[in-house]
């Protein structure tokens, strides 16, 4: 899929032209992996442009540049203002951002402090990053062969671009054997998320996610996801997954920023079926929310023209 181009990215400051927002190969992130990133998205409201929890997205990237020990040159409030400006410049009404703190040029050492610390913010049109027909009718999953991030080997709590060759390596077996999507299993064995999506079943009526302790990423879909499934009525559990409890789940389904909320209709060719009621529920009322139709979820929206 070709990125959709837009006239604009931020890039240390400056909005310099897309075809222009270049960097240079012996950029330590390059090698090493070492930077940090975040996605987030921006949906057309009657009030325009709306960014979905761009406060608390931003908050992480600062969070995963703590882990790291990145020192981000600007405030939390520059970035805020940055990724609003890069919104408004580019003149969409809705599209997916990606700002990211990165090492770049001057050290080649596995040392990362002395680098120079550059930021980027690019936004682009993206569709559902899982597609339509999985949004609709959900997708076909599988347990990959790959695990997931222990957190003392790298913390899963932070979103570093180079923990996501674990990711890239489970979506590649996942779908060269025919699937859209793999879930990884810690290494206890016990479920932690999707390659990029937090992960949820439903049994008996009980909405179930594993805990961060099992490394799942503190998902800002998902926080969303908890607070809308309560309020919609249900019980929502943090507790450990069995591939098992996977397979006899009554309902499944994942979550993230790029994918949005989505059904989970097989697992290890075991059938989960057609979206259930309350995957269905939670899925409607989280887009009614990001579109700004649910008084009570206003307050996640960060508006870009004042
Ligand atoms: N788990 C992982 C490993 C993730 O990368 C993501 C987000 C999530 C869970 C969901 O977190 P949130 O709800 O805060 O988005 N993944 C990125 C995204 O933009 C990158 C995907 C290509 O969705």
């Amino acid at each position: 899929m070709p990125l959709d181009k837009v006239s604009k990215i931020w890039m240390d400051g400056d909005l310099v032209d897309w075809d222009e927002a270049k960097v240079h190969v012996l950029s330590h992130s390059l090698h090493y992996g070492s930077g940090v990133f975040e996605g987030i998205r921006a949906y057309a409201t009657p009030q325009g442009p709306a960014v979905f929890r761009l406060t608390d997205h931003i908050n992480r990237l600062f969070d995963s540049a703590k882990i790291f020990m990145i020192d981000i040159p600007y405030s939390s409030e520059q970035l805020i203002e940055a990724t609003k400006e890069t919104v408004r410049v580019n003149e969409v009404e809705s599209c997916y951002i990606r700002p990211i703190a990165f090492l770049g040029y001057g050290e080649m050492g596995l040392n990362p402090l002395p680098c120079p610390v550059n930021v980027t913010i690019a936004i682009w049109p993206w569709g559902t990053y899982l597609g339509d027909e999985g949004l609709a009718h959900g997708v076909r999953t599988k347990i990959s062969s790959w695990r997931r991030h222990d957190p003392n080997i790298t913390p899963p709590a932070a979103k570093g671009t180079g923990m996501y060759v674990n990711s890239s390596l489970a979506k590649v077996e996942a779908l060269k054997a025919g699937y859209d999507e793999a879930i990884m299993l810690n290494t206890q064995g016990f479920v932690a998320e999707c390659t990029g999506e937090n992960i949820y079943i439903v049994k008996d009526g009980r909405i179930i996610t594993p805990p961060t302790s099992a490394g799942a990423l503190d998902g800002i879909t998902r926080d969303s996801v908890i607070d809308i499934a309560r309020d919609l009525g249900y019980e929502v559990l943090e507790a450990n997954i069995l591939r098992s409890d996977l397979y006899l789940a009554d309902e499944a389904f994942l979550s993230g920023t790029a994918a949005e909320v989505v059904p989970i209709r097989e697992v290890d060719d075991r059938v989960i079926g057609e979206p259930g009621e309350i995957t269905r529920k939670v899925q409607e009322t989280f887009f009614a929310a990001v579109r700004g139709e649910v008084e009570s979820y206003k307050g996640w929206l960060e508006y870009v023209r004042t």
